[in-house]
């Protein structure tokens, strides 16, 4: 008999072998039938699952076993770096066999077994999931960069490993799979699958979906979202309570509640095509709980022993599903106990076949290897986007863009504000795509905290403007399903620092989507945030927030921050473009003190607003991501002041005092902090030799480091010095003047500079 191997003095723990031979022993063991089934016929009395499905799953269900003993086989000798695996979990195949091969599937990471069922043979599932382990450059879909279960042919998502971050994108899939239109990528009656693990199921963006499919189907919104529980009861070391998930995701209200044991293929079979077949008919969101066991511990490092017993632990190894299924098809007669083992070990040959083979594959081989599908940026790809939409806003779409500004263009409105520009550009990237979606908080009826998306509800129609439930992880969630759907969504984060509790769903999904897809999958989106300080009327840290590293230093990440209207139109039509044409990621900050500014030097001078320009100056006046733009002022000869956002105004302003007292400068208006326009900033600061950076944000991590640093690394050897805000948060009413840049600042630090 197989035993669970000592580990030292330690205890016991499973080990690929004992697994192995456990496997065989109970299968050997195993009664011979009374009478046999035939394939066609049901494998259990009372299952839908007929022997020859559950052969084939069965195939399946071995392939993953096999593959986690050739992982933990290749980590042996250090040519596999990953052994997380799905023993235990094998029961997924049936649910993969329960939906339609065309169901987007986002999947846990131990779904070796869903994977192999929907591939289109073994060798083929083992080839990808062992290329995965050894970090093969081959590997088809994120090529060596990650070890995932995706496929752009398979509809499987690659999910990253942070736990439960995929399920607010799932939501977002299922909400955009039902919306009426003719270029999905996936078909009509398609459903949304997610998985997830029972810790898993604890997590904040998990109650986040939970709550928002319930939501959804409370507010009598249809979304076809399947969610598969996979409870083994443990989260690494920590068990889940008993009962726990059961009353917890029974108690989701408009959830859909079944359960049933993992372990059993023709129970998770029935239970998976019952509630696939509600979702799909129904389209409203149903959670399946499989009850499922772990075995050989979390990963090939954890020595469970240290926290289960040996009871605990050989409790979960006597419902190895690949016995259970192994005994189900013994006494349906369909396999002979011999036969069970021969399959065993022919699908074992077959992957570890696949394993010596792809274990000398080429690694990413250098760094261009490996960001190539990070910023695929093709600008003038973009470029060409814009000069499209505008051909096609003069000509065919010019009765269409009439109807939607209600006869009134923009352009013949005389000057707008920031706000009323980013609102008009909306109306323009509405009227033109019609898989333009805008929605977050307050925006639909309201039309904004700010105005700034108003009347876009009663152009467009609640379809395609809408407010949504107050979670800014569902919302970015929204926008991940739209855009991996082939939607361009315009998501509003109300206040920036609302982004800052949500942003692993811009950080760890939106901006990691290509990178493990090699480009299979993308996620365009334009997010929207109202941000940074200096708010006369509405003080406070969370309204006046100026925390933009965050975003600074996602790889891929565009950050736009347009200072004024007429930067802000072209810079939004370059993102929209950008995210159409590339799936590019972009947040569009939008500085909420500048939303209703009209003025620059004197009160009453409207020089903070301008006229909007209609579809025939859009290619001209085209703003490539990346690029800066300079304001001579003087003889420009003097000093450079490198700035953005509310800076802008206040060194344009300096600026103009000094040109007053004879000293010329150039502003510098950064326009985008990521990528940050480089070339533009060290020639501008090599034309004077001395720069000022004026920089809203903090001293500390702050957007001036990053241009101090771009300098260095550019070869500027003239002198500079750096106006920040203080490494404060913003405090209520006039104190926050004393941490916050003022014009006093950058008056002093001018002078400083140009007294060198
Ligand atoms: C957000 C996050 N926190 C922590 C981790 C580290 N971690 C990886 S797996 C795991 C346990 C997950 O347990 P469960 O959801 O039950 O899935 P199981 O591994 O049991 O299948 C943890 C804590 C993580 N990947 N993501
Ligand atoms: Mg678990």
């Amino acid at each position: 008999m197989a035993r669970l191997a000592h580990v030292g003095n330690a205890g016991l723990v499973t080990t690929p072998q004992n697994l192995d031979e456990r496997f065989r022993d109970a299968v050997s063991s195993l009664p011979l039938p009374e009478a046999r089934r035939a394939p066609g016929d049901a494998v259990r009395d009372g299952s839908t699952l007929t022997g020859a499905r559950a052969l084939e799953l069965f195939d399946a269900q071995l392939a993953s076993r096999h593959l986690d003993l050739a992982a933990r086989w290749l980590r042996s000798f250090n040519e596999g770096f990953y052994t997380i695996g799905s023993s235990g979990h094998e029961g997924n195949a049936a649910v993969a066999a329960a939906l339609l091969p065309t169901d987007p599937a986002l999947l846990h990471y131990r779904s070796a077994a869903f994977f192999s069922a929907r591939a289109k043979s073994l060798p083929d599932a083992a080839r990808d999931v062992l290329r995965g382990v050894v970090a093969s450059a081959r590997e088809p879909i994120a090529g060596g960069r990650h070890k995932v279960f995706g496929s752009a042919d398979l509809n499987i998502v690659p999910t990253t490993s942070t736990v439960a971050s995929h399920l607010p994108r799932a939501v977002g899939l299922a909400f955009s799979i039902e919306r009426p239109r003719s270029d999905s990528r996936w078909p009509r009656d398609a459903i949304a699958m997610a998985s997830f693990g029972d810790a898993s199921a604890n997590h904040a963006a998990a109650t986040a979906a939970l709550n928002s499919a319930g939501w959804f189907e409370h507010s009598g919104v249809r979304l076809p979202l399947l969610l598969i529980c996979e409870d083994n009861g443990l989260g690494i070391s920590v068990p889940t309570p008993d009962g726990w998930l059961a009353a917890m995701l029974e108690s989701r209200p408009g959830l859909r509640y079944t359960s049933a044991d993992g372990c059993d293929l023709a129970a998770t079979y029935d239970a998976a095509t019952e509630a696939a077949g509600y979702v799909r008919r129904e389209r409203r969101p149903a959670v399946l709980h499989l009850s499922t066991v772990r075995l050989m511990g979390h990963a090939g490092a954890d020595a469970e022993v240290a926290y289960r017993t040996a009871d605990e632990i050989a409790r979960d190894l006597a419902r190895d599903p690949l016995v259970g299924t192994a005994r189900l098809l013994v006494e349906a007669g369909l396999l002979g106990p011999e036969e069970v083992i021969g399959r065993y070990d022919e699908v074992g040959w077959q992957v570890r076949k696949v394993a010596e083979e792809v274990l000398g594959e080429p690694k990413l081989a250098n760094v261009a290897e490996v960001v190539a599908p990070l910023a695929p940026r093709r600008p003038l790809r973009a470029a060409h986007r814009i000069t499209e939409v505008a051909t096609r806003a003069l000509g065919p779409g010019a009765a269409a863009r009439s109807r939607a500004f209600g006869g009134k263009l923009p352009e013949q409105s005389g000057p707008l504000t920031l706000a009323q520009t980013i609102n008009a550009t909306l109306t323009d990237a509405l009227a033109y795509d019609p898989g333009v979606l805008v929605f977050g908080e307050d925006v639909g009826r309201k039309g904004g905290v700010y105005g700034v998306t108003k009347h876009l509800q009663e152009r467009f129609g609640d379809e395609r403007v809408f407010d949504t439930l107050l979670d800014e992880t569902t919302i970015l969630g929204l926008a991940l399903g739209a855009g991996l759907d082939g939607l361009l969504p315009v998501p509003e984060i109300q206040y920036l620092a609302y982004l800052h509790n949500a942003e692993d769903q811009l950080r760890g999904e939106a901006a990691t989507m290509s990178f493990f897809s090699s480009g299979a999958y993308k996620n365009p989106m334009v997010v929207r945030v109202a941000g940074l300080a200096y708010q006369q009327a509405f003080g406070g840290h969370f309204h006046n927030d100026n925390s933009v590293a965050v975003l600074r230093d996602i790889p891929g990440l565009v950050l736009a921050v347009p200072s004024r209207p007429s930067d802000a139109a072209p810079m939004l039509r370059s993102c929209l473009a950008s995210a159409a044409s590339d799936g590019s990621v972009c947040v569009f900050l939008e500085p909420i003190a500048l939303y209703h500014t009209r003025d620059l030097h004197q009160q009453g001078d409207n020089e903070w607003l301008a006229p909007y320009s209609g579809p025939g100056a859009w290619t001209t006046e085209h703003v490539p991501i990346g690029r800066a733009r300079t304001y001579p002022l003087g003889n420009a000869q003097d000093l450079t002041i490198i700035t953005y956002g509310n800076g802008l105004r206040m060194s344009l302003r300096v600026a103009a005092q000094l040109a007053e007292q004879g000293y010329g400068s150039r502003v510098v208006d950064l326009r985008w902090l990521n990528p940050l326009p480089v070339n533009d900033l060290v020639r501008e600061a090599a034309a004077t030799g001395r720069v000022l950076i004026v920089d809203e944000t903090r001293r500390s991590g702050g957007v001036g480091e990053g241009v101090l640093a771009a300098l260095v690394d550019g070869g500027f050897v003239g002198a500079a010095r750096r106006i920040a805000s203080a490494d404060s948060l913003i405090p209520l009413g006039p104190a926050a003047q004393h941490v916050l840049v003022g014009e006093d600042a950058i008056t002093q630090g001018a002078h400083a500079l140009l007294a060198r």
